[in-house]
């Protein structure tokens, strides 16, 4: 599925991005392997036998939303621990742990995206219906979405209360997650609550905040936060540093998601994109009123943010006719250069092949 990849500053791009596909998939499987032990943990394991229809419920929601996605987030903390802790820490028990840290961030994951689909009026999210559009369940997956987020920290209690990190562990996830609300409180602004989208608030400016906090932070900085605590590791300059490097990373990313939710194959993706009917505030759109001669704004003032599926094929017209796939693909290799020469310029005794790793990863991706 992947394109051929250029050597990018002297780098052979290729070689690293393949034994990096080989391990990703050997730390999925031992992931996957752990699954059914969480989802025991958080149903039968002695809590609420008292309501089993609860539990029934909750594992539900855990199966179907959970399991299903690539993972990304906790490959990149376990692949992170890994390479953070000092050796005498790598025990059989200790990789458990990250894997068991790693199903906590995926809950995460899951619980905002429960939330975000409904918020979206998103059709589908890796290649099956929305949860919210699943038998009817509507509205009632605003309390499934909190349910996910409780599980997360039931997780967490069960296998780190009493060791010196929990409390770390717990504001890391609080941090990030007030973060991603504030973001997704921006994304909202932008589209007006599902009216015409404000187009003065579509600035370069406003995005670059936009998605920092929507999702840098949760799936760039959460992951190697989680693990650099795990693994002891308190210094406020490392954390800085780690952070620096992971928001550029998780910016990169969410441009990726929105050329994606246009130009990406949904068999590949598994979500069948939105943005233009629902008038988020994307990178295609901000690009393209940069560009936009006086008549082509007013095309994108007529038909963004309906949902016509006649004014959707106009908005893509025009950001054809304005060369957005090519200003993107020349977007994508300079921001990967930059952040190649920002990793190198890391100097508090971070190992450097832990971000060229997650750069990697989702450099050229297409899902
Ligand atoms: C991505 O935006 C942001 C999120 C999934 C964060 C959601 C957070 C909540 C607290 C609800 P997006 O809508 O472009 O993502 P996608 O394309 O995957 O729907
Ligand atoms: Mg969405
Ligand atoms: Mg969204
Ligand atoms: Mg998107």
């Amino acid at each position: 599925l992947q394109r051929p990849l250029p050597a990018a500053n002297g780098r052979s791009v290729h070689s690293v991005a393949q034994t990096s596909w080989v391990t990703t998939r050997d730390e999925s499987r031992e992931m996957m392997a752990l699954w059914p032990d969480v989802v025991r943990d958080l149903t039968d394991a002695g809590r609420h036998l008292d309501i089993p229809d609860a539990t029934k419920w909750l594992a539900k929601v855990l199966q179907y939303n959970v399991p299903s996605g690539k993972k990304n987030r906790a490959l990149s903390l376990v692949y992170s621990y890994r390479k953070l802790a000092p050796s005498d820490q790598l025990t059989e028990e200790n990789i458990r742990l990250a894997r068991i840290l790693g199903w906590c961030v995926e809950m995460f994951q899951a619980y905002y995206l429960v939330l975000d689909d409904i918020m979206d009026r998103a059709p589908s999210r890796r290649g099956q219906p929305c949860w919210y559009l699943q038998n009817n369940i509507g509205m009632s997956a605003i309390n499934d979405g909190i349910l996910l987020e409780q599980a997360s920290y039931q997780l967490l209690r069960l296998h780190f209360k009493g060791r010196p990190c929990y409390l770390d562990l717990i504001e890391t996830f609080q941090q990030n997650t007030l973060k991603t609300v504030m973001g997704q409180t921006l994304d909202s602004l932008a589209t007006n609550f599902g009216k015409k989208p404000n187009f003065t608030l579509f600035t370069m400016d406003r995005y670059n905040s936009i998605v920092k906090y929507k999702t840098a932070y949760y799936s760039f900085v959460m992951p190697v936060q989680l693990a650099m605590f795990f693994a002891g590791i308190q210094d406020p300059e490392m954390h800085r540093q780690a952070k620096t490097i992971l928001l550029e990373m998780g910016h990169f990313f969410q441009v990726q998601d929105d050329y994606l939710d246009c130009y990406g194959d949904p068999q590949v993706t598994g979500k069948q994109g939105t943005d233009i009917q629902e008038g988020k505030c994307s990178w295609l759109t901000i690009v393209a009123l940069q560009r936009a001669s006086p008549a082509q704004r007013k095309i994108l003032e007529e038909c963004y943010g309906v949902d016509d599926l006649e004014k959707v094929a106009k908005v893509k017209q025009l950001y054809n006719d304005l060369g957005l796939q090519l200003t993107y693909s020349v977007y994508e290799e300079e921001s990967y250069n930059l952040m190649n020469t920002h990793i190198q310029q890391i100097s508090r005794g971070l190992p450097h092949d832990l971000f060229f790793k997650l750069l990697e990863k989702i450099y050229r991706r297409d899902s």
